[in-house]
């Protein structure tokens, strides 16, 4: 298929021509209505998409574009579980771990749903088990230390939901999250904690990812060593579980079955987080807070398989994006949340989009002749207001952002309008910007000469009509952290049927994997022959001397 022939792309190509010289601005003081014809608001979520380089003509271009892809029905197959990881023979079913009800969904004639809700169960009485002292380690001590061992899909979420919502959490529990294979990832988290009160959750669905199984074995030895007065298997099966895929590899580690929990391979590693991948999460906040993070999900799953296009969060988000990279050339796209416990939001982002997008071949193998996946990158503000900002303001490139923030603050409320009012600011500075009559009445004011003023003028410019989403929600709590991450997953998920790519692969982090194994044994080899060019070969023997 070539996207850019469709009749809806060139109507969108031409119409862009139309706007090159739109001004937003211009545009918010014609149309007093702009804000309410262009935000949504879903439960505690507003979604304010009218600071963008958009009229209704572009919007309806883009609902257009998205029919002709057929988004409806392929929205359907992800819901109901057609196998459309195609490369893989997948079905996706993210949605099915948060599904509260038990309508069926079948996967190879078997319905999901109650193994989904059994495993749940399971993690809830194994997260009471932990936090009532009914599990203790194996000299007799509550496990208040928990480490999750994993890497990727298998850590970003976890890691970023956990921390999202440390301002939820059991006072006595303190989370950890080991991922690098780097040994000073694990060596310093080890020294921090005490191995009789330490849990450690290997979390790996193919219990095979080379990073995860080094940290678990050294975690092992770790353990092994420190806590002499108890036996090996009663330590092993006292301070380890294992979250997995892959039953049998979990046992040959040593781990009880009951101290396994599982998922299914229709659940892909960057949409782990509600599956037992979230164990961590929910030993961290609680059972009936993850359970709340699961429902706000849910909200989002409703809100996205059920409202008309122009009124789906997700989807215009997503066109949003589309209308960007495709059509005004953007190849960046900027997350700044202004909640401090958001940080790793940008982080987990950069994965679930830049993963599960960044592909040049279309579902049936044919390139793309058109752009793919945004560069995600960010950080919190206001923090990232005094560092790259400066780009987004003044730079040469086209960079749409999202700006997330809460209204209500967890802690300190004093400082929340200083924080708010930044956020405001500066999606209004990038789409004011400020002209050059605007500087030179400035500097008059300021009483500079003319000669100083012709000299700064031009450096003081901000052209503006820079496009922001504003994404604003009442509280941060698990459920509407649960809504705001599904929000970005179905995002993802309709880009990848607009580009009509598998967005549910990555094989592209295979080839460096297969040379690493190689490389390693070269590595702890004595004068093994070394086959690779100059410069790999230079690399390897710099270490070797
Ligand atoms: C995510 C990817 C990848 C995966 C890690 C860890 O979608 O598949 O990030 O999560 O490679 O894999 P394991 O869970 O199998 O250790």
């Amino acid at each position: 298929m070539n996207l850019t022939e469709l009749q809806e792309c060139k109507a969108l190509s031409s119409h862009q021509r139309n706007l090159q010289n739109f001004s937003m601005r211009q545009s918010f003081e014609e149309d007093k209505e702009r804000f309410a014809k262009f935000s949504i608001k879903f439960e505690d979520i507003l979604f304010d998409y009218s600071k963008n380089l958009i009229t209704q003509e572009t919007l309806d271009l883009l609902v257009k574009l998205a029919n002709s892809m057929e988004l409806g029905s392929k929205i359907e197959a992800l819901f109901s579980g057609k196998e459309i990881n195609i490369t893989e023979n997948r079905a996706v079913l993210h949605t099915a771990l948060r599904q509260s009800n038990s309508e069926p969904i079948f996967v190879s004639g078997e319905d999901v749903i109650p193994k989904v809700h059994n495993e749940l169960n399971k993690i809830e009485a194994f997260v009471k088990n932990v936090h009532s002292g009914n599990f203790l380690g194996a000299t007799g001590k509550r496990l208040t230390d928990i480490v999750n061992i994993g890497i990727g899909g298998s850590d970003l979420g976890p890691a970023m939901v956990t921390e999202a919502l440390s301002y939820y959490k059991n006072k006595d529990i303190n989370s950890y999250f080991v991922s690098n294979v780097d040994g000073s990832d694990i060596i310093t988290t080890l020294s921090k904690i005490n191995p009789e009160t330490t849990l450690f959750i290997v979390a790996s669905k193919t219990f095979t990812t080379q990073e995860t199984m080094t940290n678990a074995f050294t975690a092992k030895k770790w353990l092994l060593e420190n806590l002499t007065q108890a036996k090996s298997a009663e330590i092993i099966s006292k301070h380890f579980v294992a979250i997995s895929t892959n039953i049998k590899a979990c046992a040959e580690f040593g781990i009880s079955e009951d101290r396994i929990f599982q998922f299914w391979d229709w659940v892909g590693g960057r949409y782990s987080l509600w599956s037992s991948i979230g164990l961590s999460i929910a030993l961290s906040i609680g059972m009936d807070n993850f359970r709340k993070l699961l429902a706000g999900a849910e909200a989002m799953d409703k809100h996205f398989r059920n409202t008309s296009f122009d009124k789906n969060i997700p989807v215009l988000m997503a066109l949003l994006g589309v209308w960007y990279i495709n059509f005004w050339g953007a190849s960046s796209h900027c997350v700044v949340p202004y909640d401090y416990y958001l940080t790793k939001f940008p982080l987990f982002l950069q994965q679930l989009d830049m993963e599960s997008n960044g592909k040049e071949v279309q579902i049936d193998g044919e390139k793309v002749n058109y752009s793919t996946a945004p560069i995600v990158w960010g950080a919190a503000g206001t923090n990232a207001q005094h560092s790259f900002f400066q780009l987004i303001h003044q730079g040469t490139h086209l960079i749409p952002a999202d700006f997330i923030a809460f209204v209500n603050n967890l802690n300190q409320s004093d400082q929340q309008d200083i924080l708010l009012s930044n956020f405001f600011a500066q999606t209004e500075a990038l789409m004011r910007g400020k002209n050059s009559d605007e500087v030179i009445k400035e500097l008059k004011a300021e009483n500079l000469s003319d000669d100083k003023i012709e000299k700064l003028q031009h450096h003081k410019i901000f052209k503006g009509n820079k496009p922001t989403n504003s994404i604003l929600i009442k509280k941060l709590t698990p459920y509407n952290l649960g809504s705001l991450i599904a929000m970005y997953e179905h995002k993802v998920f309709v880009q990848g049927v607009i580009w009509n790519i598998n967005s549910f692969d990555q094989w592209g982090v295979e080839l460096g994997k297969q040379l690493a194994k190689k490389i390693l044994k070269e590595l702890n080899t004595k004068d093994s022959e070394l086959n690779h060019d100059s410069s790999t070969v230079g690399l390897i023997n710099f270490c070797k001397a």
